[in-house]
């Protein structure tokens, strides 16, 4: 009997169970306990998320592994009472999330539909016409799984997209940049730039004051990534200058953001809560109860977090 312990915020409970035993039941793995509530010394596999406020792994005596409900495993990575495999969240449902938030927040930098929704003076600017997709250039900093997917669909809509990964990459349509070298390329071209990279010690401050300076003229930045990535004082003066033209934010260093936090206010930033891609319980259930199959058979579990490079 195999006993999973469900580690979220009480309330999410209710929602993951049905699908969680649905996809259990469909992937076979015979007899289970699953609860949101287990003695931790016979608890098999934990599905976590930082939001269920587990830090200490120490009393889960027998666990084979942590099953992330987060692709982001920066507030467990480092764990050091965490002693088993871990595992990330990479499915469809925050593939598609991410996919829609990004597209339509660069669709709406790049038409200036701000201009048109909040600035209805009475002024007829026929003139004023958006460029086309196929003379825009658009950097994404990340091309994992959730960066990948939003280059493939800013390439269908026929942007000019520019990626940069920490290793080299061939993704069709997409001109692939890696290493010190390869950012500043990207970020000499990046008219708008979404970040997609995970929170570790290499990537923190990756849009520091020099490399914001790098930017276009007017460039937009789309921060759906993590807060950590972004010097915020270099941005809020970038920001007050005019060099970097808008921030659409959706992480920070702290959250929720605080009321009296100046990104609030500024008039170029968007802030949206977290909620640019969400974990949804439908799609996520398939992929631990996989996983958990997987590792029973003795297969190999997908989505492993490399906890030396701690992503
Ligand atoms: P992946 O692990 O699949 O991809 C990470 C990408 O970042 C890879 O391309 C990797 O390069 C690159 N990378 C890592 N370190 C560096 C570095 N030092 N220099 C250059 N590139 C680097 O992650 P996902 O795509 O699944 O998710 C990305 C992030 O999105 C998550 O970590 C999370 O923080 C955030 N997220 C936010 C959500 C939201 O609602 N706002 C929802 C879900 C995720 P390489 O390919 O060479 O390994
Ligand atoms: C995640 C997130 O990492 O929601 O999955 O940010």
């Amino acid at each position: 009997m195999l006993t999973l312990l469900f580690t979220d915020r009480p309330q999410r409970w209710p929602k993951f169970e049905a699908p969680l035993r649905a996809a259990l039941d469909a992937a076979c793995i015979g007899p289970y306990r699953l609860s949101d509530s287990a003695d931790p010394a016979e608890v098999d596999y934990i599905i976590f998320s930082p939001s269920g406020g587990l830090r200490d792994f120490t009393p889960f005596t027998n666990l084979k592994a942590v099953l992330s409900l987060w692709a982001g495993v920066e507030s467990i990575v480092g764990n050091d009472t965490l002693r088993v495999p871990l595992t990330r969240m990479v499915d469809q449902g925050l593939s598609e999330g991410m996919v829609e938030w990004v597209t339509g927040h660069v669709l709406r930098h790049h038409l200036g539909m701000d201009q048109h929704i909040l600035e209805q003076d009475g002024v007829w600017r026929g003139h004023v016409t958006p460029p086309l997709a196929r003379d825009r250039q658009v950097a994404i900093l990340g091309l994992g799984a959730l960066g990948q997917a939003c280059a493939k669909m800013l390439v269908a809509l026929n942007f000019q997209v520019l990626g940069w990964s920490r290793g080299p990459k061939s993704i069709p349509g997409v001109s692939c940049f890696h290493g010190e070298d390869g950012l500043r390329e990207v970020l000499a071209g990046a008219e708008i730039c979404v970040l997609l990279l995970p929170n570790t010690p290499h990537t923190e401050d990756t849009l520091d004051a020099a490399a914001l300076r790098l930017m276009p003229q007017g460039a937009v930045i789309l921060n759906p990534g993590r807060g950590p990535l972004i010097d915020d004082d270099a941005l809020l003066e970038s920001l007050n200058s005019g060099h970097i033209g808008h921030a659409t934010l959706d992480v920070f260093r702290q959250e929720p953001l605080p009321p009296e936090h100046p990104f609030w206010s500024h008039p170029r930033i968007t802030v949206t809560p977290h909620i640019a891609a969400e974990t949804r319980a439908a799609t996520t259930a398939t992929v631990i109860a996989e996983n958990i199959r997987r590792n029973e058979a003795g297969e190999p579990m997908r989505f492993l977090v490399d906890r030396d490079l701690q992503y």
